[in-house]
């Protein structure tokens, strides 16, 4: 669905939004996610104004200014951030796998365009070199530039050329698995990321949500325990302009130096002082760890293939 048909105009005649019943239809002025990946249910906000739309080589490209969360990154109908609670996937994606392990050097980050996981990398300072593979250009925020920073292009080939052992993190910060991100979701691409990374390597990638779209975690979870040979873990966070509320993560690390997710070995909470540019908003130390425990029903359907 193109992003500006999610949006319905404001009309010049009074609109009733609800019926009797209480039962809104399409309300004018809001923008509704509605999509087939969460049939039935459609989370909407209101809309100030669009701020821009766009249609790029890949997908439709809106930023809009709602009046409750900021200002909204929609892409082909579905929302990737917004400024209010941007911070709970962002923070989350990049300090889970970084504060997991000593000394991270070399981060690959597929996806991202919008430059929020680059930022939150950017805290740790152990890292010296950053790469980025953004498939679509008109995601990139122009505004954001940093000197560790390279841009490549397509994740997918570019894994394929990178020499073996290259990173000690990867961040896949993708879109949903409908559209230009479904290879990211796909075996190949998981083997690709072990091939890259170092020995006691992590990779940490978006997840989708356990109350959406289990079938899609389960395998995901089967083929990560084929691939990486050391710990398998599913962690989430709550994000509140996300369908269901939350999102989960795809924890993984490769043979090698063991790597325990749950208990972070390289805080970044006392580092990141108060006085920095941007204070962390969301992630400290408690909820790294409290973001691994599931719910009994998930626990049971991954559980037992995540360790
Ligand atoms: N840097 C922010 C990019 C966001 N990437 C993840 C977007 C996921 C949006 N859909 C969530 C659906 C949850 N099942």
């Amino acid at each position: 669905m193109a992003a500006e048909e999610n949006v319905v105009e404001s009309t010049d005649f009074p609109v009733k939004e609800n019926n009797e019943n209480g039962i809104s239809s399409v309300i004018p002025g809001w923008f509704s996610e509605i999509s087939p990946m969460w049939p039935g249910e459609a989370h909407s906000l209101k809309v100030e104004k669009i701020l821009f739309e766009g249609k790029s080589e890949y997908q439709n490209v809106m930023v809009f200014q709602s009046s409750t969360y900021g200002k909204v990154l929609v892409l082909d109908g579905v929302i990737q951030l917004t400024e209010r609670d941007e911070c709970a996937y962002q923070e989350m994606i990049t300090h889970l796998p970084l504060c997991s392990i000593p000394n991270p050097k070399k981060v690959l980050v597929i996806g991202g365009g919008d430059g929020g996981v680059l930022r939150e990398v950017a805290r740790h300072n152990s890292v010296e070199k950053i790469d980025i593979c953004e498939i679509d250009k008109m995601v990139v925020d122009d505004e954001f530039s940093h000197d560790l920073l390279s841009l490549t292009g397509l994740g997918v080939a570019f894994l394929k050329a990178v020499p073996e052992g290259t990173y000690d993190a990867v961040i896949v910060d993708s879109s949903d698995p409908i559209g230009p991100a479904q290879e990211l979701f796909e075996k190949p691409f998981f083997e690709s990321i072990a091939r890259a990374l170092i020995p006691g390597g992590v990779v940490c990638t978006q997840a989708e949500s356990i109350w959406l779209h289990m079938h899609i975690i389960e395998d995901i979870v089967a083929n990560c325990r084929q691939i990486f040979k050391g710990s398998v873990n599913y962690a989430w966070t709550t994000v509140p302009t996300y369908p269901s509320g939350m999102i989960g993560f795809m924890l993984c690390s490769t043979e090698g130096p063991p790597v325990d997710f749950k208990h972070p070995v390289n805080p970044i909470d006392e580092n990141d002082s108060q006085s920095s540019a941007r204070p962390l908003k969301f992630y400290n130390s408690e909820l790294h760890t409290a973001a691994f425990c599931l719910p009994s029903f998930a626990k049971k359907a991954i559980g037992s293939k995540a360790n």
